[in-house]
C-alpha cells in the first residue's frame, strides 16, 4: 500500500510537470495517453491493485480514483491556459474589429469651381444676376456681333476648334454679352462665368481649355469710372490691399477704350527676369475690358445716344493663380485631392 501511495506521488509530480510545460493541444494529448491512457501509467498502478491483500484494495482503489480526478481537474486548467494563449496570439495578428475605423477622406470642390462662386458673389453683391451660355456657338455670336468680321486679323487671336464652317467652341465668354443684349433692354447687368477653348500651345499660364469670367453693364450715364472701381474692388476682395493691379490701354474690336488688366507674377513677384510665368516681365495679364464699342451697342439696335456701358472678362485660372499663388496654370488639372484640398 505504502508504495502504491509512493509510486502515485512520483507519477503524479511528473504528471503535472510534464502537462505544464506542453506548449499545445498536441503535447498536452500526448502527456495525457502517456499517465491516463488505456496503457497509461495510471492503469499499469491500478493492475497492481490485484496483488495487495483484499482488505487493502478498496482504498487502494479509492486513492488512485482520487489521484486521477486530481489529474484531470489539472489536465483542464492546462489546457484552458493553452487555448488562451492561442487566442492572445491571434488576436494579435488579427483585425481588430472594435477599432475605430480612421475617418473617410472627403472631397473638396475644385479650386477654380471655388475661385468662381466667390467671384460670383462679389458681382451678386453689386446687382449683377449670373448667366450661363453654350459652349459650343456660332461664329456670329463669337465674332461678328462682336465687331470682328470675317477678314478681320483679331479672329486669329481667337481662334478655336471649330465643329463646322461656322460653328465652333467659344474661345472667349463674350457672346454671352450679346446673347444678353438680343433678350433684354438696359439696364442690364449680368455676369457670365464658363469654359472657353483655344488653339494656344500649353505653358505655365496658357492651356487649351480654360475659364473665363464676362462682366456686362450697360445702363445710362455709364462710364470707365465706374468699370474700373468695380474691377479693383474685385482684386481687392480676391487678392488683398497689397497686390498690386494695372491699367495698360489695349486693343479690342468690341471695346472702345479697351484696357487690359495685369498684376504682379505670382511666381517670381516681378524679381527675376527669366520667369516662366511672366517671361520676366514681372506682370501677368488678368483679363481685358473696355467700353462696350458704338458698333456692338447699334447692332443690338440700343440708342447709343441713351444707354453707354463697360464689359471685361478676366481669365478665371488666372485669378486663381494669382490669389493661391500657384507657380504653374496646370496644377489646376493635375488632379491631385493633397493640392485642392489647400485652397479653400
Ligand atoms: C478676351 O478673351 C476678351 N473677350 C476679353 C474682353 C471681354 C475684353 C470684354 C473686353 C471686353 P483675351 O484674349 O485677352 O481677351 O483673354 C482674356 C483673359 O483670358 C486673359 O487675360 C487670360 O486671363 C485668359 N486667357 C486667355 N487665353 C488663355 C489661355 N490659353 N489659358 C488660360 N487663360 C487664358
Amino acid at each position: 500500500m505504502n508504495q502504491i501511495s509512493q509510486t502515485l506521488d512520483d507519477l503524479v509530480s511528473r504528471f503535472s510537470a510534464a502537462v505544464s510545460a506542453a506548449s499545445d493541444e498536441r503535447e498536452l494529448d500526448a502527456a495525457r495517453v502517456a499517465f491516463l491512457g488505456r496503457s497509461g501509467e495510471i492503469t499499469v498502478i491500478r493492475r497492481g491493485i490485484g496483488a495487495l491483500p483484499s482488505a487493502e484494495r478498496p482504498t487502494a482503489g479509492k486513492i488512485i480514483n482520487d489521484v486521477v480526478a486530481t489529474m484531470e481537474e489539472q489536465l483542464i486548467r492546462e489546457a484552458q491556459r493553452i487555448q488562451l494563449r492561442a487566442f492572445d496570439a491571434e488576436l494579435a495578428t488579427s483585425i481588430d474589429v472594435t477599432f475605430p475605423a480612421p475617418a473617410s477622406r472627403l472631397g473638396t470642390l475644385h479650386p477654380i469651381r471655388t475661385m468662381t462662386s466667390t467671384i460670383c458673389t462679389y458681382f451678386e453683391r453689386l446687382g449683377f444676376a449670373v448667366v450661363l451660355g453654350p459652349e459650343i456657338e456660332p461664329d456670329y455670336y463669337t465674332f461678328d456681333a462682336l465687331n470682328i468680321p470675317a477678314d478681320h486679323p483679331a479672329r486669329e487671336g481667337f481662334d478655336s476648334f471649330f465643329i463646322t464652317d461656322s460653328l465652333l467652341l467659344r474661345p472667349h465668354t463674350s457672346p454671352m454679352q450679346i446673347r444678353t443684349m438680343e433678350q433684354h433692354q438696359p439696364p442690364i447687368a449680368i455676369l457670365a462665368p464658363g469654359t472657353c477653348y483655344r488653339r494656344d500651345a500649353v505653358d505655365a499660364r496658357h492651356l487649351f481649355q480654360f475659364h473665363q469670367v464676362e462682366g456686362l453693364l450697360v445702363a445710362e450715364g455709364i462710364h470707365m469710372g465706374h468699370l474700373k472701381g468695380v474691377l479693383t474692388g474685385l482684386c481687392r476682395e480676391l487678392f488683398g490691399p497689397q497686390q498690386n493691379v494695372r491699367f495698360r490701354p489695349s486693343f479690342f474690336p468690341f471695346t472702345e477704350p479697351s484696357a487690359e488688366v495685369d498684376t504682379t507674377c505670382p511666381k517670381c513677384k516681378g524679381e527675376t527676369t527669366t520667369c516662366n510665368m511672366c517671361g520676366g516681365s514681372g506682370w501677368i495679364e488678368l483679363g481685358g475690358a473696355g467700353m462696350v464699342h458704338p458698333n456692338v451697342l447699334r447692332e443690338m439696335k440700343y440708342d447709343t445716344d441713351v444707354v453707354s456701358g463697360w464689359a471685361f472678362g478676366f481669365g478665371i485660372e488666372r485669378l486663381a493663380l494669382t490669389r493661391y499663388e500657384i507657380d504653374d496654370i496646370r496644377r489646376f488639372y493635375e488632379n491631385d485631392p493633397d493640392f485642392s484640398r489647400q485652397l479653400r
